[in-house]
C-alpha cells in the first residue's frame, strides 16, 4: 500500500453544515407534513452534510398532482419552443454561475473529488444549452401524398407527467441527462433524487426558481425508493417515468408501471468489456483501461470492470496497468489533485470487497491492491486501486457489476472468442475495442451487443450523441435527439382540405 499516491486530508475550508432541504411542490419549498427528516454523513469525511425532509405518500402525491395541473393548464406544455428554450438557457447560465459552490455539495455528498465534480456540473449546463438547441427545432412530418383532397400530419406532442428517478453516483449529471430534455418536450415533472445524494437536486430546484420557470412545472420530491420512488412509478397521474439505478429496481419499476401502462425508460447497470488486440497502440489502451476503470472510483455505470487482453500481450499489459494504477491519486476528495474519491457507504466498501476475496478465492491473482484503503485524517471509507488477473467469465467478479475501482482481466485469442465472452454478459450498455486494424474494428462494433462501441478510446460522450442500454442495462434512450423523443407522444392527424364530395 505504501507504493501508492495517496492523498492525505487536507484543512480545505467546508460551508456550512448541514444543508437543509425541502420539497418543492407546486413553486413552494415545504416540510413534510410529519416533520420526519433524513441526514447525509459525507462518505469521506464522516461529518453530517445535509438534513432532508423525508417524503411519503402524501409528499409524493401532491408533487403529481402539482404536475398535473401545471401540465393541464398548458403554462409550460403549450408556450412556444422559443419560449422553452429561452428557459433552459437562462437555467444553463445560472448552472455555470454556480459551479464552484454546487460541485462542493456533490463532493461531500458522493465522496467524488472536487475536481470531477467542477467538471460534471460545468459539463451538465452544457446539457441544458443542447437540450434548448431541440427545443426550437422539434418537428413532426407531413405526407402530401395520401390522394387530392387529403392532407396527414404527424405531430408530436409532450408526453404529459413525467416521474424522474435518480442515483448517487451523478446526481447532478443524471439528472441533466433527463429534465432539460422533458422540460425541451414540453413535459412537468416530479423528481426524486437518490437519498444519499440530495441536495445538489434541491441546488437545482433553486436555480429553476430563479430562473423564472413557472410553479408545478418541476417540483421535487425527498425521500427513499419506498415509499415515493414507489408511488412515482404506479400513479396513474403520472404518464412516463424514467430512471437511473440498480437493474435490481428497474425490474421492479417497470412491474409498478405496468398496472397504468405508463412508459418506461430505464439507464441501468454494466459490465463494459475494452478487448485489446496486440496491433493497437497499447499504451493509449493501457491510459484508458486505468482511467474508465477508477473514474468515479468505479461506481460509474459506464466504468470498463473488465477487459480481454489477447493471451499474447496479457502479461506485460497488466505490468503497464498496474504501474499507472500506482501512480492514481486516491484520497480527500476535498483535494484538487485528488483523482478517487471515498466509496459511496461502508456496506458499499464491504460488497466491492466480496467480489475480490471471492475472485482470490477461486483462483484468481491479484496484482495490485485488493482491499480497503485507510487515507491518513480522514473519517471514511475509501477502497484500494486493485487489478485481479486470471479472471474466468464464469466468476461473479467477472460478471456482475462491481461499482468500485476494481480491475478484472480475462484472456482471448480470437475475436470470435472474445465476442462470446463480452456477449455472454446480461448486460449491454458499452464495449471498447483497441486494435489498429479497421477491419477487427468495425467486425467488432457491428457484433457485441452494447448501446455504446468505442473503439481506440473510452468514454468520450457528447450532448449529441445518444447514450443507453441494450439486453439487461436498459430501454430507451439519453441524450441526443433520440434523448428528446423518449418525452414525446405521436399523434396522427388527417384532414379533408377540400370540401366533401357529394
Ligand atoms: O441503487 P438503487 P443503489 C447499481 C450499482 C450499485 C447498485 C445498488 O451496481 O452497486 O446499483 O445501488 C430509488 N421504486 N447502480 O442501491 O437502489 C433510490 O431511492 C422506485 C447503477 O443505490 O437502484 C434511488 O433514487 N425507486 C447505477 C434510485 O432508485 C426506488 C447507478 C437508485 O437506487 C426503489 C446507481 C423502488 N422500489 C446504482 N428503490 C447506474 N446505472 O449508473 C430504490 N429506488
Amino acid at each position: 500500500m505504501t507504493d501508492l499516491n495517496i492523498i492525505a486530508a487536507t484543512d480545505t475550508p467546508l460551508p456550512a453544515l448541514p444543508f437543509t432541504g425541502r420539497h418543492l411542490i407546486g413553486g413552494d419549498w415545504v416540510d413534510s407534513d410529519d416533520g420526519a427528516t433524513f441526514e447525509r454523513h459525507s462518505p469521506a469525511h464522516g461529518t453530517l452534510v445535509s438534513r432532508s425532509a423525508q417524503g411519503g405518500q402524501a409528499e409524493t402525491d401532491a408533487a403529481i398532482a402539482a404536475a398535473r395541473a401545471a401540465f393541464d393548464a398548458g403554462v409550460w406544455s403549450r408556450i412556444s419552443g422559443k419560449d422553452r428554450a429561452t428557459m433552459l438557457l437562462r437555467v444553463a447560465d445560472l448552472i455555470e454561475a454556480n459551479v464552484d459552490e454546487i460541485a462542493v455539495w456533490e463532493t461531500l455528498e458522493s465522496g467524488k473529488p472536487i475536481s470531477q465534480s467542477r467538471g460534471e456540473v460545468g459539463g451538465a449546463a452544457d446539457l441544458w444549452r443542447y437540450a434548448a438547441s431541440l427545443a426550437r427545432t422539434l418537428k413532426g412530418d407531413s405526407h402530401n401524398t395520401l390522394g387530392e383532397d387529403m392532407l396527414g400530419v404527424i405531430l408530436k406532442e409532450p408526453i404529459g407527467v413525467v416521474s424522474i428517478i435518480t442515483p448517487w453516483n451523478f446526481p447532478f449529471w443524471i439528472l441533466s441527462q433527463k429534465l432539460p430534455f422533458a422540460l425541451a418536450a414540453g413535459c412537468t415533472c416530479v423528481i426524486k433524487p437518490s437519498e444519499m445524494t440530495p441536495t445538489t437536486t434541491v441546488r437545482m430546484g433553486e436555480l429553476l426558481v430563479e430562473a423564472g420557470l413557472p410553479a408545478g412545472v418541476v417540483n421535487i420530491v425527498l425521500g427513499h425508493g419506498l415509499p415515493v420512488g414507489a408511488r412515482l412509478s404506479d400513479h396513474p397521474e403520472v404518464d412516463m417515468v424514467t430512471f437511473t439505478g440498480s437493474t435490481a429496481v428497474g425490474k421492479t419499476i417497470s412491474a409498478s408501471a405496468a398496472g397504468t401502462l405508463k412508459k418506461v425508460a430505464l439507464e441501468l447497470g454494466g459490465k463494459n468489456p475494452q478487448v485489446i488486440f496486440p496491433d493497437a497502440d497499447l499504451d493509449g489502451a493501457a491510459d484508458a483501461v486505468t482511467f474508465g476503470v477508477y473514474f468515479n472510483a468505479g461506481e460509474c455505470c459506464n466504468s470498463s470492470s473488465r477487459i480481454l487482453v489477447h493471451e499474447d500481450i496479457a502479461e506485460a499489459f497488466v505490468e503497464k496497468v498496474v504501474a499507472l494504477s500506482r501512480r492514481v491519486a486516491f484520497g480527500d476528495p476535498m483535494d484538487p489533485r485528488t483523482q478517487v474519491g471515498a466509496i459511496v457507504t461502508p456496506e458499499h466498501n464491504a460488497k466491492i470487497d466480496g467480489y475480490v476475496r471471492q475472485a482470490e478465492a477461486a483462483g484468481a491473482k491479484i496484482c495490485l491492491g485488493g482491499g480497503a484503503l485507510t487515507v491518513p485524517g480522514m473519517d471514511g471509507q475509501f477502497y484500494q486501486p486493485t487489478v485481479v488477473a486470471g479472471v474466468t467469465p464464469d466468476m461473479p467478479i467477472a460478471r456482475d457489476e462491481v461499482f468500485g475501482p476494481v480491475l478484472s482481466v480475462l484472456t482471448f485469442r480470437t475475436l470470435d472468442e472474445a465476442l462470446a465472452i463480452v456477449n455472454g454478459a446480461t448486460y449491454g450498455l458499452s464495449a471498447g475495442i483497441w486494435s489498429d486494424n479497421m477491419h477487427t474494428c468495425l467486425d467488432f462494433a457491428r457484433r457485441a451487443q452494447a448501446g455504446t462501441i468505442w473503439t481506440n478510446t473510452w468514454m468520450d460522450g457528447f450532448p449529441e450523441m445518444t447514450f443507453g442500454g441494450m439486453k439487461q442495462s436498459g430501454q430507451g434512450r439519453e441524450i441526443g435527439s433520440y434523448g428528446l423523443e423518449e418525452f414525446l407522444e405521436i399523434k396522427t392527424l388527417a384532414m379533408r382540405i377540400g370540401k366533401t364530395r357529394a
